[in-house]
């Protein structure tokens, strides 16, 4: 399933002075809540559709206190999660952020995320520009 791409208002302020990024985002979606987990995670594909390389450096949401690009490296053996300052995806590259790998963590939710909530973030880009996207919460599997 596709979820069409909402470009916020906030795209509309900054037009003038940052350059629209040329990215889909597709497949936007996040697990409902593990009871007590004050943390959640959202997923989605990104393909860069310009010719220089987008860099993701952060988002927002009304969901969450915080939001950071995260990923999971393997250290010492174990499985651990590390900021990732600026996701760069290289012309006509699709990035997926998935469990296991690439996410946008979420810090403080406001509540827990349950199955069939929508939830809204806006994503950074490094050159200003912003990026309004919405997923659906699904269940754990
Ligand atoms: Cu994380």
């Amino acid at each position: 399933m596709r979820f069409t791409v909402v470009v916020g208002f906030l795209t509309l302020i900054v037009a003038n002075l940052a350059q629209a990024v040329e990215v889909d985002v597709a497949n936007v979606w996040l697990r409902e809540s593990i009871p007590g987990s004050e943390n959640g995670a959202a997923y989605f594909t990104i393909t860069n559709q310009q010719a220089e390389i987008v860099r993701l450096v952060g988002a927002t949401t009304d969901a969450a206190r915080a939001v950071e690009v995260h990923e999971h490296v393997m250290r010492d053996g174990m499985m651990r999660m590390r900021r990732v300052p600026a996701l760069e995806i290289a012309p006509d590259a699709t990035v997926e952020l998935k469990p296991g790998s690439y996410h946008l963590m979420m810090f403080g939710l406001k509540k827990p995320l349950a199955v069939g909530d929508q939830v809204e973030f806006i994503l950074n880009f490094d050159n200003g520009d912003t990026m309004l996207i919405r997923g659906d919460v699904r269940p754990i599997q």
